[in-house]
């Protein structure tokens, strides 16, 4: 359990690179939300930190491929993330660049500061070069065989097969991305970060620090046991931050994109230091089981190195998302982008979905569209929705759309009131340990119990005026709470009851949530469904949509 009151959170900085797809969403972005949504709810001062990982060779490729610059190029699909992330309701303080001059000035100074510590060196590395492009070809500017699995057409970095980071000139086979000629090798001089030196303090934290998923920690300590390798840190390309003092030169995109948690922070507010030096503020990274190696060894690795910053507190780490059954691929056609799912359905369709397949693991999921419909209409629809929309439709025909005044509220209605402070607790844990699904499925435990509630008194034949108010006031008191309890997985059906009910957002507190947060007399306006059901044809349509 994590107690403190600020509370940094930061979602892996997306590549600037290509439309976003459903996959990232349930790996990071939403999860992180989450979890910073709760954080703010019950009153820690909590900033969601992001922005767009915009260096690396793939964006220099993929620019000179739509003859732009590299800058324009990520500009555009930062552009593009940052209105999908907000049509999704992700509640990031900032969401940044890269490329921006504070993470230049950041990256420098976690540098010079290696530098003095002594991690740092400089070594002649033998580098691919494509005589025919007249460049070197750092990174993914190279293809070939994984050394370790044999997987072919692995980018020269990183093998996607067996999740292995790999060092300049350990890939197999090579050929040039944009020519395909097989490159020469050239030395030239790189500067390397002595990973090694710090194997010791890295294991301690990663054995010592219970907040670590078990599964991933076993996994990096092995790593560790088989031996650190120091990591090239510099590139041979104009694009990227600049290593001070040489021309040229670079970092690595993965040097700086974990800087850039710190750097947007400082563009975001004065006060970041609180956030990052304090030892009472922590920081949570959420990131996708891809970058295990990058944030469990690299990046505590340069905190580590620099003496000045706090290690991250959790890092909870997901699994990938297949999209029925397979990998998602853009050039296959195989792909849902955010974009286009956000033009067809309500965010909180997705949000729903993505969390109730979603465990604190780091194994895989499927998303599939006949998955995604049964869930919707027989979990959000038939059981959040139904209650709401019965309750709030009974109350305009039989409290002429008021919320009632109770009397005398008989043992049932109050284990009703009572239920909502037990799981409200049980809520709480769930969310302060990153088990959202099982936070979500005890708010519609809830309203499920609720809705049995107003199903066996069945107010719409109850003679009594004084009872049916009783199980009105109940019901409805039941769906305020919701309001609070739904608040950071579902969002968007918080402010559509709030409107309801005129529920100020200012109420909007996890400690309110049993309380009484609609004075009777008050009135019920506009009413309308929460949710609408996802026909057949329309799940149809988006399974042609796949086939091509
Ligand atoms: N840009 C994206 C990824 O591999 C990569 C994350 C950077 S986090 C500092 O998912
Ligand atoms: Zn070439």
């Amino acid at each position: 359990m994590l107690d403190f009151s600020k509370i940094l959170v930061t979602a892996a900085l997306p590549y600037a690179n290509g439309p976003l797809h459903l996959g990232h969403i349930r790996s990071t972005y939403l999860p992180a939300d989450i979890y910073a949504r709760y954080q703010r709810l019950i009153g820690n001062e909590c900033l969601y930190i992001c922005a767009s990982d915009e260096h690396g060779t793939p964006i220099v490729a993929s620019a000179e491929k739509e003859k732009k610059s590299p800058e324009q190029f990520a500009r555009h699909y930062h552009d593009k993330d940052k209105e999908e992330f907000e049509k999704l309701g992700f509640s990031m303080d900032i969401f940044h660049r890269t490329s921006s001059k504070e993470n230049r000035e950041m990256t420098q100074h976690f540098f010079n500061r290696l530098n003095e510590g002594g991690y740092i060196y400089q070594k002649e590395v033998a580098q691919a070069y494509c005589e025919n492009c007249k460049r070197f070809l750092p990174d993914r500017f190279v293809i070939g065989t994984c050394p370790y699995c044999k997987a072919e057409g692995q980018y020269s970095d990183y093998c996607d097969s067996c999740g292995k980071a790999l060092g300049p000139g350990e890939i197999q086979d090579p050929k040039c991305l944009v020519c395909g000629s097989p490159p020469a090798t050239k030395t030239t001089r790189h500067y390397f970060l002595a990973l090694s030196k710090f194997a010791p303090k890295l294991r301690e934290w990663l054995t010592g620090n219970e907040n670590l998923q078990k599964e991933v920690v076993n996994y990096v300590v092995n790593w560790i046991d088989n031996g650190l390798a120091d990591w090239d840190i510099s590139r041979d390309l104009d694009w990227g931050v600049p290593v001070p003092g040489e021309k040229g030169m670079v970092f690595y995109v993965w040097f700086d994109a974990p800087i850039g948690y710190v750097s947007s922070t400082v563009a975001f507010t004065g006060k970041w230091a609180e956030f990052w030096k304090n030892p009472d503020s922590k920081v949570v990274h959420f990131i996708g089981k891809d970058i295990i190696y990058h944030h469990f060894l690299f990046w505590p690795a340069m905190l580590l190195g620099t003496g000045e910053f706090n290690l991250p507190t959790a890092i909870p780490t997901r699994g990938y998302l297949n999209l029925e059954k397979r990998k998602f691929s853009k050039s296959k056609n195989w792909f849902v982008s955010l974009g286009d799912f956000l033009a067809e359905f309500d965010p909180d369709l997705l949000r729903y979905y993505e969390t109730a397949i979603t465990p604190h693991k780091v194994e895989d999921a499927d998303f599939a569209w006949k998955d995604f419909q049964a869930r919707v209409n027989n979990e959000l629809v038939a059981n959040l929705g139904n209650f709401v929309n019965r309750t709030l439709v009974l109350a305009k025909k039989l409290s002429d759309s008021k919320i009632p005044e109770p009397k005398n509220l008989d043992a049932r209605d109050k284990e009703l009131l009572e239920l909502i402070g037990k799981k409200k607790e049980k809520i709480s844990a769930h969310f302060e340990n990153f088990f959202f699904k099982e936070a979500q499925e005890e708010a519609f435990f809830l309203s499920a119990e609720f809705n049995r509630y107003l199903s066996e008194r069945e107010p719409w034949k109850e003679k009594d005026g004084q009872k049916v108010s009783n199980c009105l006031y109940v019901c409805l008191r039941g769906i305020s709470a919701l309001a609070v309890l739904i608040e950071p997985l579902l969002p968007f059906s918080s402010k559509k009851i709030q409107g309801m009910l005129s529920i100020s957002p200012e109420q909007i507190k996890w400690d309110n949530a049993e309380l009484e947060l609609v004075k009777p007399g008050t009135p019920i306006t506009n009413i309308a469904p929460l949710y609408s059901k996802i026909s057949d044809e329309q799940v149809e349509k988006q399974q042609a949509k796949l086939k091509g």
